[in-house]
């Protein structure tokens, strides 16, 4: 390994902290929704930064963003990195940007060394990792690993009713066909990231190194009753459509704490009533179920036990359900080559680390079915994210970078 790769600490502390400036709504807060003015200026500013360090940068069709670091070498297949910088409302200032600035970071440390690797680095950040804007997450790393395909991506609707090709910007040029990458393309990928969970923090841990990656599956549930008014309809003549889903949401928690495996987590995040008046019965309510594990077949159990407890309020409150299934992926396993290498770099540069798996998933999931795919956590503060409070220290910042530059430039050899 060449003379230490410089992290410049100042440098990409700045960089964090003025990205966070690009939000929809005041600090602490950060709101960057995909393909909205603020992740607009957040693409542009990325590759300002990204040409000021003579890296060469392209968007794809979905608006995967690459930047690359040429490598001597041009017909080996490169090495990659990357992560997002769209955050879903109200969230924190690291989710994704650490992995996107950081990459860039190591970069610029690998050039400004003055080495040149054999195989080329790409930095990618990638579209839509979070599923506000359309409700499905990963959104440009399912495309490039083919999970999600162009027509079912041209079918996609914001609340709004828009559509990717009513809202991607001009410089996303091309058709969607051209999105999908090979298998193959990479000769590795890995991925920086915050936690996002309390474990590394706690044990005052550096590094941790990314085993597997949980299965997240999401459902829209729709319910319908028969509504009327709040008080001429008694008691025994209700189908209230809230509360069958309700009774639902209930269900769900149930499930992942009476589950055999200790990772299984439901979430109902979303709930809309209809018509959401004080004196009137529901007659509908949609609402959205986030249900995961690192174990397929627990995951899977589960949600079976959900949609009978469901079927089972329904019938009894006379309300119908229509279920429908956003995303259900499996888990991704990660490479433990990569990970060696990364942790011989953790500890060259006494950094303390530890195997674990993420709760949370990441493009990396996706990109584990192109390439050999590797994550790096670092810690962030109570393991708190997806809030303003949401914070990961100067240090633990420049150490992951660190470890992932020379990661990289190791597997560009
Ligand atoms: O929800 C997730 O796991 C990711 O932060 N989008
Ligand atoms: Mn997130
Ligand atoms: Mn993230």
């Amino acid at each position: 390994m060449p003379s230490p790769l410089n992290i410049r600490e100042d440098r990409l502390l700045a960089e964090l902290a003025h990205l966070a400036t690009i939000s929809a709504h005041p600090a602490p807060a950060v709101t960057r929704v995909l393909f909205s003015p603020e992740d607009l200026a957040a693409r542009a500013w990325l590759v300002s930064l990204a040409s000021h360090a003579g890296l060469a940068t392209r968007f794809d069709a979905v608006g995967n963003l690459f930047i690359t670091l040429e490598g001597s070498d041009p017909s080996l297949p490169p090495v990659a990195t990357g992560s997002h910088t769209d955050a879903i409302p109200n969230a924190g200032a690291y989710d994704g940007t650490v992995g996107v600035l950081g990459g860039l970071e190591a970069l610029r440390s690998i050039r400004e060394a003055g080495l040149t690797p054999r195989r080329s680095i790409e930095l990618i950040m990638f579209t839509a990792e979070e599923p506000t804007r359309f409700g499905l997450g990963c959104l440009g790393s399912r495309m490039l690993a083919g999970a999600l395909s162009p027509e079912k991506a041209r079918a996609l609707r914001d609340p709004d009713g828009r559509s990717l090709e009513d809202l991607r910007p001009a410089d996303c040029p091309g058709d969607l066909e051209e999105v999908r990458l090979a298998e193959g393309c990479y000769h590795a990928f890995v991925e920086l990231h915050i936690e996002q969970g309390p474990q590394l923090d706690t044990a005052g841990l550096d590094i941790g190194l990314v085993t597997h990656i949980a299965a997240p599956a999401a459902f829209r549930l729709y319910f319908t009753g028969t509504g009327g008014h709040a008080g001429a309809v008694l008691m025994k003549d209700r189908h209230d459509a809230f509360l069958a889903a309700a009774e639902t949401a209930l269900a769900v928690e149930r499930a992942a704490i009476e589950s055999p495996s200790p990772d299984t987590v439901g979430t109902t995040g979303v709930i809309r009533i209809s018509p959401s008046a004080i004196n009137s019965i529901p007659c509908e309510a949609m609402m959205e179920i986030d249900f995961r594990d690192t174990d397929l077949a627990a995951r899977d159990q589960a949600l079976a036990r959900i949609r009978e407890d469901a079927a089972a309020a329904c019938a009894r409150r006379g309300v119908s359900l229509d279920w429908s299934c956003i995303n259900s992926d499996p888990p991704a396993v990660c490479a433990k080559d990569l990970l060696d290498i990364a942790a011989r770099h953790a500890d060259s540069l006494g950094c303390s680390r530890i195997p674990m798996i993420s709760r949370a998933y990441h493009d990396s999931l996706f990109m584990a079915r192109l390439c050999p795919t590797a994550m790096l956590f670092i810690p962030c503060l109570n393991g708190w994210s997806h809030r303003p409070d949401e914070y990961s220290r100067p240090e633990a910042i420049t150490r992951g970078t660190a470890v992932l530059a020379r990661t990289l430039f190791d597997l560009s050899a």
